[in-house]
């Protein structure tokens, strides 16, 4: 090999070493020594190829001249930049995972908690399935048949009349009480029925503590031969007393909705001595034109329904004394449950 050959070979390793080394420095003294080593004006080892460069013969120096500036400038460049990393302030020139403290306490993370409503629908699916109630469904957009029609409302009934219900068109509405899952599982299946259906309702009503526009029902419905208003008081105190306590007292009034006869208004009082009584719903014996709507013979089956409101439960089982709480989705409200 000629020496002007040999002399290319070794600046292509000494390039790549020189560069490698500026890169790997980490302070401004490793920077420093690799700088003598390789560029120091008296001993580097830059110097010995310039010395092998400036004796070659004529030819040689053209071989390599042009690949031995570049080679200076290249290492000069990667010098220089090396200068320039180390100058900057320490927090940026460390790695990012340096400054991550593995021994430092976690962050908190909050969990959130289910909504009161919900827990409450969930507690009353399982003390209903405990008497032996089966969860069933309807939609929330409903037609004037589900909704007034066959609960025996007629047309003329002030209970249809559009400003007192969510109307969507001519004849779908937001149903107004889940008293329309009635009519869609007896419709369904034949008697013997046990069922009861939670959902949301929607009424144009004037937002106070103790009313919303959309709230929440539960709905239950007996069918079978036989059945009585015992068999609905019981099933009513049974179920008060497995979700407010063994001290509560139900009591029944009498009411009127065109759906049952008779109908009665469901109160509660949860202390006794204090007397005081908070209505949660309706109830009474199915209406026999009920039955008639749905095809079941009102002779051979008896009924009873009954329809809660799932907020007024909620606030009683809580202390709570304002609906408007449950759907102002303040985290210092819904933290409490
Ligand atoms: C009804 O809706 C009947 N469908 C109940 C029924 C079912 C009777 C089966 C007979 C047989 P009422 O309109 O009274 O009834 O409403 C029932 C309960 O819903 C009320 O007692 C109350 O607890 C709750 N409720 C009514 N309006 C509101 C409102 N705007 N905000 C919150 N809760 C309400």
């Amino acid at each position: 090999m000629s020496d002007a050959a040999q002399l290319l070979a070794d600046l292509e390793v000494f390039e790549r070493e020189a560069i490698a080394a500026f890169e790997r420095a980490r302070t401004a003294e490793e920077l420093e020594a690799a700088r003598v080593e390789f560029v120091g004006q008296r001993r580097g080892k830059f110097r010995q190829l310039e010395e092998r460069f400036r004796a070659l013969p004529p030819d040689g120096k053209r071989q390599c001249g042009r690949r031995f500036n570049e080679c200076r400038q290249r290492v000069r460049a990667a010098l220089e930049s090396a200068r320039a990393r180390l100058a900057q302030p320490q927090a940026k020139a460390e790695p990012r995972a340096a400054a991550f403290d593995f021994t430092a306490p976690s962050l908190r993370i909050r969990r959130g908690t289910v909504h009161p409503l919900t827990q409450t629908i969930e507690e009353l699916i399982d003390v209903f399935g405990r008497l032996g109630f089966r969860l069933a469904d309807g939609p929330e957009v409903e037609d004037e048949w589900h909704n007034f029609e066959a609960l025996n409302i007629p047309p003329e009934h002030p209970a249809r009349d559009p400003n007192d219900n969510f109307y969507i068109d001519g004849q779908r509405l937001l149903r107004s009480q889940t008293s329309t899952v009635q009519i869609r599982v007896m419709e369904k299946q034949p008697p013997p029925v046990r069922i009861i259906a939670i959902g949301r309702v929607y009424r144009p009503d004037v937002h106070d503590a103790t009313h919303f526009s959309m709230f929440h029902q539960i709905e239950g419905l007996y069918v079978d031969r036989h059945v009585t208003l015992a068999h609905l008081k019981t099933v009513l105190r049974q179920f008060a007393q497995a979700f407010l306590g063994p001290e509560v007292q139900i009591r029944f009034r009498p009411s009127f909705f065109p759906f049952t006869e008779p109908s009665v208004e469901v109160d509660m009082s949860w202390d006794v001595r204090g007397g005081q009584w908070v209505e949660l719903g309706g109830a009474g014996m199915v209406d026999p034109n009920v039955f008639r709507a749905v095809g079941y013979d009102p002779e051979q089956y008896s009924g009873f329904a009954f329809g809660l409101g799932v907020e007024r439960l909620c606030m009683r089982r809580h202390g709570i004394n304002d609906i408007r709480l449950f759907f102002e989705n303040d985290v210092r409200f819904l933290r409490q449950f």
